[in-house]
């Protein structure tokens, strides 16, 4: 079970590194190489969506994965359409730092049905945008505002509602190719205050950047658009967020 290994890694300090994949981006030789490229780095989780695609190979590009990797797929649906039952788990996500009803539950629900007729495992998913220095696809396409950075007290009241209705995880989102990083503040603060297993990406381009991400307190650390430009540092980003194993503050 994809949850019980990430809650309890987290309880145990374990920093791990996901691979944001955009399924627009990659032909299928890429998609081979970085696949391999990611097991050669062992990277934790291959992560498959995003706020807006413009091809439609979603679902080949999870069955490509699952067939060239052991990592597990997690889907990162950026609406109802994105969802392939070969992957092993789904954020359901709900962006709760947005009041778009349609981001909130709406595509939710027509997603259930589809899920329902499937046994991959379904994570339930705060999501919230941060302010990472100019808009980004994610908040311009959600028609949302973003948290802004330097509000940590924000992030944390709302990561506390997403905790109240029931989420198992958390994502603090800066969103693909932000200009910031979401700060060591609010990470360390929702980390301490809301204690679920935390996400946190968008705009992590260094392997001190991701190492300061993992030892703010992400759990989970999401890397895409640095590896899409320069894929030789997904070693070095993998080994700097694992080395951040046990850090406290
Ligand atoms: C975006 O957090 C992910 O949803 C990854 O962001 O592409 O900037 O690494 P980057």
């Amino acid at each position: 079970m994809v949850y019980q290994k990430l809650f309890s890694d987290a309880g145990f300090g374990e920093k791990k590194l996901a691979l944001l994949i955009d399924p627009d981006k990659q032909d299928p030789k890429q998609l081979i190489l970085l696949a391999k490229n990611a097991r050669r780095a062992q990277v934790d989780y291959l992560l498959v969506g995003g706020s807006l695609l413009h091809r439609d190979t979603f679902r080949e590009t999870v069955q490509c994965l699952k067939k060239e990797t052991e990592i597990p797929v997690l889907l990162f649906p950026g609406s109802a359409w994105q969802i392939c039952p070969d992957a092993d788990a789904l954020l359901f996500l709900s962006l709760i730092s947005g009041r778009n009803a349609d981001l909130l539950i709406g595509q939710q629900v027509q997603a259930a049905p589809l899920l329902h007729q499937t046994s991959m495992e379904v994570l339930s998913t705060g999501y919230m945008l941060v302010d990472g220095g100019a808009p980004t696809t994610a908040s311009y396409i959600s028609q949302t505002a973003p948290i802004p950075a330097n509000k940590p007290e924000i992030a944390v009241a709302t990561a506390l509602a997403g905790k109240y209705l029931g989420m198992q995880l958390l994502y603090l989102d800066a969103g693909s190719g932000a200009q910031h990083p979401v700060p060591a503040a609010m990470i360390r603060t929702v980390k301490k205050e809301v204690g679920l297993p935390l996400l946190v990406g968008g705009g992590i381009r260094t392997a001190e950047q991701a190492l300061q991400t993992a030892r703010a307190g992400a759990d989970i650390v999401v890397i895409g658009t640095v590896i899409e430009q320069d894929p030789e540092q997904l070693s070095s980003l993998t080994q700097a967020v694992h080395s951040a194993l046990h850090y406290a503050g």
